[in-house]
């Protein structure tokens, strides 16, 4: 949980209120990254103590690119969700004590214990279970894109990839094509300094922002730790897609400030470079923001805490999943179900909710 004091003054750009978010929507962004550290933090002692197999990863610090980027998507909207997303998880409607049941490998997980911890989806929210080859998920997004636009649908899909993505072949693939058929998706890179041990000095010569300039799209870079801003990027992204415009690539530049899992002590970072972005901790960015308009940021910590401590007893509760089931649903049988729809709690979509309003024809 971030720790720091808030500082006397607030910059006024911080307080100043966003176009296009309310108070509450605030407050929500700032729940949902509270939520997702909570969630992380918490795991991570249940792995410590044996309870989680394998190893864990976590998005401390990155939790303002998937709170932010995630609650600018409508309910008909589709997200590829990835390993350091996990607001994005609780945006669309997962109940935390699933989560946790996933992480343990518990019969109540997203994948009832088929997966361990960080590839899961709840599709009937609309999100694509995790591809943990890197990165397919822009192909799926970019082909989910596809059919909106054959079918004619007002509606957009959105994934998360990280710096180290950016020098595979997919990358390429799936922004190219992207580009040619002026497809509604938008790629968010979550830029965090380093894939597992390889900072970006040593990734690419070239930021890769500026690669999509070159597949015929825009480009933008943003403060991956401050919620708003991710939000805006992202809204302008979608209604851009939704206008028949075509893509975005959204760079998010932040910081992995953990190792790449619970077994990397990340000895190769520089201890200046952790503590110079731990300054920047997107939580208390939204914390001294709500804190300066009034808002009663300690109820909402207790009301997350208690939220988690209650997710946990259940998920603890659910028991292993049966050995006989074990090949059951590992692959698929019969004629696959759609995804479903997801929650989007933006007050933008209040109007829209039933989605009749969000589809084109
Ligand atoms: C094609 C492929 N190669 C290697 C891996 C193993 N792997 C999983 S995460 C990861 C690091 C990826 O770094 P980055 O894309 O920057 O994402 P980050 O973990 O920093 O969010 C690696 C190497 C993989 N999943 N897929
Ligand atoms: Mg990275």
């Amino acid at each position: 949980m971030a720790t720091n004091a808030a500082p006397a003054t607030t910059p006024a750009e911080d307080v100043t209120a966003p176009e296009h978010l309310t108070r509450d929507d605030r407050v929500a962004l700032l729940r949902y990254m509270l939520l997702m550290r909570g969630i992380e933090e918490r795991a991570m002692t249940l792995y410590r103590q044996g309870k989680v197999p394998g190893s864990f990863y976590d998005g401390h610090g990155q939790e303002a690119v998937s709170a932010g980027a995630a609650f600018a998507m409508g309910p008909r909207d589709r997200l590829c969700v990835l390993h350091r997303d996990l607001a994005a998880h609780l945006i669309r409607g997962v109940d935390p004590a699933r989560i946790f049941a996933q992480y343990m490998g518990r019969a109540d997980g997203l994948t009832r214990g088929r997966d361990g911890n960080v590839h899961f989806g709840d599709r009937t929210l609309g999100c694509v279970g995790m591809v943990s080859m890197l990165p397919d998920m822009m192909i799926v997004a970019t082909g989910l894109a596809m059919a909106f636009k054959l079918r004619g649908e007002a509606r957009c899909a959105l994934t998360w990839f990280g710096d180290g993505s950016t020098s595979r072949g997919d990358f390429h693939e799936a922004m190219n094509w992207a580009g040619v058929q002026t497809l509604p998706v938008i790629f968010v890179l979550e830029n965090n300094q380093y894939a597992y041990s390889t900072p970006t000095g040593r990734q690419f010569a070239v930021d890769p922002v500026q690669r999509a300039e070159a597949y015929g799209f825009p480009g933008v870079s943003v403060d991956g730790n401050d919620a708003e801003a991710m939000f805006e990027a992202t809204r302008a992204a979608r209604e851009r897609a939704l206008a028949g415009h075509g893509p975005t690539l959204i760079e998010a530049v932040t910081m992995r400030m953990h190792g790449h899992a619970a077994h990397d002590d990340m000895k190769y970072v520089p201890t200046e470079q952790v503590e110079e972005w731990r300054r920047r901790d997107p939580i208390d960015r939204q914390l001294r923001r709500l804190t300066a308009l009034g808002a009663d940021v300690d109820a909402l910590r207790a009301e997350v805490k208690a939220t988690i401590d209650a997710a946990v007893e259940v998920a603890l509760a659910s028991p292993m999943p049966d050995p006989a089931s074990a090949t059951s649903d590992v692959f698929c049988s019969g004629e696959p179900e759609p995804l479903g729809d997801g929650q989007a709690p933006w007050s933008g979509f209040a109007a829209a909710r039933g989605d009749a309003a969000e589809v084109a024809g």
